[in-house]
């Protein structure tokens, strides 16, 4: 019998759903929530049962798609997929109400976080949803934060609705809600403690020092490989539950959540789902951020450039798995301290497993999306290290230099590339230019190069010749040469 036809397993609630309260608020209903955070809430409910449930929002559009989840009760399946042990199914529970602009209002979604039994406000709204400088500061120049701060009332962005709803908070003598950033971001908690302090400070000083000394904002390490949801996922749920379900994500089998335990009030027992809480998530975070997603960028810029559509399928180019592995250890394991009692060896190893796993569809695309969010704290952060330790990088290097290449707009074969990026814009490329030039045209604008390395020319030069490397001899072939090289 083969893998598709094999009876699966579908875990169903067991807890009485009636009894869940929404004392969870989520800000950014992706697909990232479904198979994460919900999916722990879910576990433990299943083990003790509780009160915990999630009222789900979306701040831009999905309007009709949050009614239709309502309408079918909240439940939705998470179908886990892994190609040498099958495919599972869970129906997940724990999602009990929604908010969105559009249905009840910008009010209303303030409310929604405002209401006195929600404990935590969670979010995942992705690296530019906090609205960000290079630096992490809110920016004060940003359209949606000058358009928020003018209409204080009636917010449209998440940091936004964040202090809207805390000021509600304050004016009604309550405490504030904890606030648990579960994006790839790095020091996540103290970045959203910092936006949402900046743009309260900005509206009445007070607020801003209550919201300092009362409110929490825990920082976390979250992991779970979530593509978006394609077609074939959507037929294989339909076989496997028998209806279809439009809010079903496929995800793989692993999952991790490092929190910190500083919270306003109370928590979930998420531990009993295999959440580990602690006093430090730093070292986690670095560690998944070098580890996992620094190597899934490299992947997916040198992936979509080399003409290969997933992770898996660039995954079984060896010298993209050679070169992904040798990225790990050789280079970014080398620039931090790793958490007490990990083994980064197997660390990576484990990645290389999971990036391997061929059920899971994992468009370059997709994570090739946002760079200018994502490359500081993924590959410039590290590379900033080499630099300074004066060691020569050069996976990092031609990671970089490939999402030079990848954001110029025109791939290998002369076709459009579609760019999404909040500076996709200023980032294309004009053509004329040399490596040279587009090398430091692409530092000055973008702004997101650590000065260490904007204002060091060694460096520009080095990058500048793997630019040059890549346009002359092309993802495949580049990368087959630094992983022969790293060999060595
Ligand atoms: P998604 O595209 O399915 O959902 C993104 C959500 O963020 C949507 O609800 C969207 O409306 C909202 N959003 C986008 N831009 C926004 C903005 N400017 N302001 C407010 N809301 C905005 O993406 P997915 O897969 O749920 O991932 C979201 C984030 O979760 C990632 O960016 C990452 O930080 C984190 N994450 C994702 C993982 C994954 O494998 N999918 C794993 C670990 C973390
Ligand atoms: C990916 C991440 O889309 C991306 O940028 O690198 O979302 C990755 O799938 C997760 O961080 C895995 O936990």
């Amino acid at each position: 019998m083969s893998d598709e036809n094999k009876e699966v397993l579908v875990t169903r609630p067991r807890y009485d759903r009636a009894a869940l309260r929404s004392r969870i608020v989520h800000l950014g209903f992706g697909a990232f929530h479904r198979a994460h955070q919900a999916v722990y809430t879910d576990v433990m409910l299943n083990a003790i049962g509780g009160d915990w449930g999630h009222r789900v929002v979306k701040l831009k559009s999905g309007a009709e798609a949050l009614q239709r989840l309502a309408e079918n009760a909240y439940l939705y399946t998470v179908l886990k997929r892994d190609s040498r042990q099958g495919d599972q199914a869970r129906i997940v529970g724990s999602v009990i109400d929604h908010r969105h602009p559009e249905t009840h209002g910008r009010e209303g979604v303030v409310a929604g976080l405002a209401d006195a039994g929600v404990e935590i406000v969670s979010l995942t709204v992705t690296e530019k949803g906090y609205m960000l400088t290079p630096g992490g500061r809110l920016d004060l120049d940003h359209p949606e934060v000058k358009a928020d701060l003018a209409d204080q009332g009636r917010p449209g962005s998440a940091i936004g609705v964040l202090v809207a709803a805390l000021a509600e908070r304050r004016r009604q003598g309550l405490k504030p809600f904890t606030i648990l950033c579960c994006d790839n971001l790095p020091d996540n908690g103290a970045r959203t403690r910092d936006a949402v302090l900046a743009f309260a400070g900005e509206r009445d000083a007070d607020l801003a020092a209550w919201i300092e000394g009362e409110g929490r904002f825990p920082s976390t390490m979250v992991d779970r490989i979530v593509p978006a949801t394609t077609p074939e996922t959507e037929a294989r749920i339909f076989d496997v539950i028998g209806r279809p379900d439009p809010d079903g994500v496929a995800c793989e089998p692993f999952r991790q959540w490092v929190i910190e335990d500083d919270f306003v009030g109370e928590r979930p027992a998420w531990d009993v789902a295999g959440a580990t809480f602690t006093r430090d998530v730093a070292p986690f975070e670095m560690m998944k951020l070098r580890m996992l997603n620094g190597p899934h960028s490299f992947l997916a810029y040198l992936g979509y450039l080399g003409g290969f559509e997933t992770i898996a399928d660039t995954m079984a180019d060896l010298n993209y798995a050679a070169a992904a592995r040798a990225l790990m250890l050789g280079e970014q394991a080398a620039s931090f301290a790793a958490p007490e009692g990990i083994d980064l060896t197997a660390y990576a190893d484990e990645l290389i497993a999971r990036f391997t796993n061929r059920a899971i569809r994992h468009r370059t695309w997709q994570i090739a999306m946002d760079g200018s969010q994502k490359l500081p704290q993924r590959m410039l952060s590290s590379l900033q290290w080499h630099v300074e330790h004066g060691r020569p990088a050069p996976l990092l290097t031609l990671g970089v230099a490939a999402w030079i290449r990848y954001v110029g707009g025109i791939d290998e074969r002369g076709q459009a590339i579609d760019v999404r990026d909040p500076m996709a814009a200023r980032l294309k490329a004009d053509g004329s230019e040399t490596p040279v030039e587009r090398v430091r045209a692409v530092v000055e604008t973008s702004g997101i190069f650590p000065p260490r390395l904007a204002g060091d020319g060694a460096f520009l030069d080095t990058l500048s010749q793997a630019l040059g490397g890549l346009i002359q001899d092309g993802a495949v072939r580049s990368v087959a040469k630094v992983a022969g090289e790293s060999k060595r």
